[in-house]
């Protein structure tokens, strides 16, 4: 092996080891910090699947993004009132059976969380529809409280979505799931 070959060998190395803890810390969550519009029109319902969406459960409750308030970025997620709402992340890709950590920043309120599992958009897995994230307060910053939570996937599911529970007030920024290894 002369001195080039050596050199290109080791930077194709390195870059696959980058590449390898990239993939590690990878965050799944579509648009994790609110930066992004989540706007669509109702009749295009595929993009809604990709995009944050917010259901009233009970009033009164109401939901938005916030530009004047953020953990990160410019914008969060600001749910208002008294009533009861559930904020879903759009779908991403999950492995089966591979423990996950969620965690999110909020302020003004506790969150609950779940993950649910399908198969594909429509189609439920069969053996654990969802996981309860058990959510712990872990840091403190600025106002701002971390939880986080661990969730198994299902056997048979290949893909995701998480679903934020507000009882009353919330303020959500940097949802995360990631892969524990
Ligand atoms: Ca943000």
């Amino acid at each position: 092996m002369n001195l080039r070959v050596a050199i290109a060998t080791c930077i194709v190395l390195v870059t696959a080891a980058t590449l390898a803890a990239a993939d590690e810390n990878a965050n799944l969550v579509p648009n994790p910090g609110f930066e992004q519009s989540i706007e669509f029109h109702p009749k295009d319902w595929k993009k809604g699947l990709t995009v944050w969406r917010f259901y009233e459960i009970n009033l009164p409750i109401k939901g938005g993004t916030d530009s004047m308030i953020a953990h990160a970025g410019k914008r969060s997620y600001r749910i208002e009132g008294t009533g009861k709402a559930f904020l879903h992340s759009g779908f991403f890709e999950v492995k089966p059976s591979t423990k996950y950590k969620l965690a999110l920043w909020c302020r003004e309120g506790a969150p609950e969380a779940e993950v649910f599992w399908w198969v594909k958009e429509g189609v439920e897995t069969d053996k654990r529809k969802l996981s309860k994230a058990n959510l712990k307060k872990t840091a403190e910053k600025d106002g701002w409280t971390l939880y986080q939570g661990e969730a198994i996937s299902a056997p048979d599911a290949k893909k995701a979505y998480i679903r934020i529970i507000a009882q009353g007030n919330l303020c959500v920024d940097d949802v995360s799931l990631m892969e524990m290894r």
